[in-house]
């Protein structure tokens, strides 16, 4: 009888390591792995119902919405609005909050930032695509929660996630007390630990950039990608170029084999082209969780303060020595 611990198992086991828990946290992230579910259901036949393709809007980015990327944003905010754990979602597809003001919800002590679907150009091409969480506790006591609320830096969060929609679905979070991964099984609708404490390796060879935009980065970026490309037996140059598209994707698998994702400012984005809240900060907790580095070229993710929602940043994020070596690039050329 092969054993297995499902997330909801782990998350209550894990309550003890928080004294003054008192469920509400894993209810939360249980209302999170239910949406993941529904939404997963959605990404896995997406060829077959009506629900590729774009959904004829564009959200706060500029960009044109898929149906999938509206279908996963209502499922996570009807999940949280009916947990009744969490009082604002700050979410990808909305310009402005979504204040959850129901009798159960408004004064609940959680916040959620979140891409409902990322990645989504590569929906209609069946490439994996994810969705990526971060969560807070407020600050302000009753009432409405403000928009400082939200606005914290990536070192407040108190959990950060990941599903990613591929070959399998996983579901990787961290609370701040490591990172752990849980792949859905099918047969019982569950997700189950399947990658316990996972680490980062230290050192890694593989860079994922998108070269495309080569001619518009920084002089520090364009030699560290010669650097990456060059011929050193000893530090295993050549290093393997991987980029897929999909920011969960590229980091589930650099986060397995180590690895450094970058997306830089470039010449169309001057502060990179990730949002802070909702993809910088929540990868940014998980990667150091496992022992990585996450840095905006200057300094930590997890100590930018945000300004605004939806705002964006320059990410370096990965094995600790792949990113404190690009650093030694990138400072060369101040
Ligand atoms: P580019 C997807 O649209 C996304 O937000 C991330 O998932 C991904 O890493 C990045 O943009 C890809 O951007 O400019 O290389 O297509």
């Amino acid at each position: 009888m092969t054993t297995f611990k499902t997330l909801g198992q782990f998350i209550i086991e894990k309550q003890a390591d928080f004294p003054f828990a008192k469920g509400e946290l894993s209810r939360l992230l249980r209302d999170i792995g239910i949406a993941a579910k529904v939404v997963n259901r959605e990404v896995n036949k997406a060829g077959l119902g009506d629900i590729l393709g774009d959904a004829g809007q564009i959200n706060v980015q500029g960009e044109g919405q898929k149906k999938l990327d509206v279908y996963a944003d209502q499922q996570f905010i009807k999940a949280l609005q009916n947990g009744g754990e969490c009082c604002v979602v700050a979410s990808e597809e909305h310009e402005l909050p979504v204040f959850i003001d129901s009798e159960i919800s408004k004064n609940a002590k959680y916040i959620v930032c979140i891409d409902p679907l990322d990645g989504s150009s590569n929906i209609d091409v069946n490439v994996s695509v994810g969705t990526i969480f971060s969560i807070y506790r407020r600050d302000s006591v009753g009432g409405p929660a403000t928009i400082e609320d939200i606005l914290q830096k990536g070192l407040k969060q108190v959990a950060a996630g990941y599903v990613v929609y591929g070959s399998s679905t996983m579901l990787v979070y961290t609370t701040g007390k490591g990172v752990n991964g849980f792949t859905l099984d099918p047969s019982i609708g569950e997700f189950c630990l399947s990658h316990p404490d996972i680490r980062i390796p230290k050192d890694g060879c593989i860079y994922s950039i998108n070269e495309g935009n080569y001619l518009k980065f920084s002089d520090g970026v364009k030699k560290y990608i010669k650097y990456c490309e060059g011929e050193d037996k000893q530090t295993k140059r050549p290093y393997t170029s991987r980029y897929i598209g999909s920011l969960v994707a590229d980091i589930h698998r650099n986060l397995l084999l180590g690895g450094i994702f970058i997306y830089p400012a470039t010449l169309s984005h001057p502060n990179g082209k990730l949002r802070l809240m909702y993809e910088c900060n929540p990868i940014a907790f998980i990667i150091e969780q496992a022992g990585g580095k996450a840095s905006d070229g200057k300094q930590r993710i997890l100590e930018i303060e945000p300004t605004a929602l939806h705002q964006r940043s320059a990410c370096f994020m990965g094995s600790l020595d792949m990113v404190e070596k690009v650093e030694e690039f990138l400072a060369k050329e101040l």
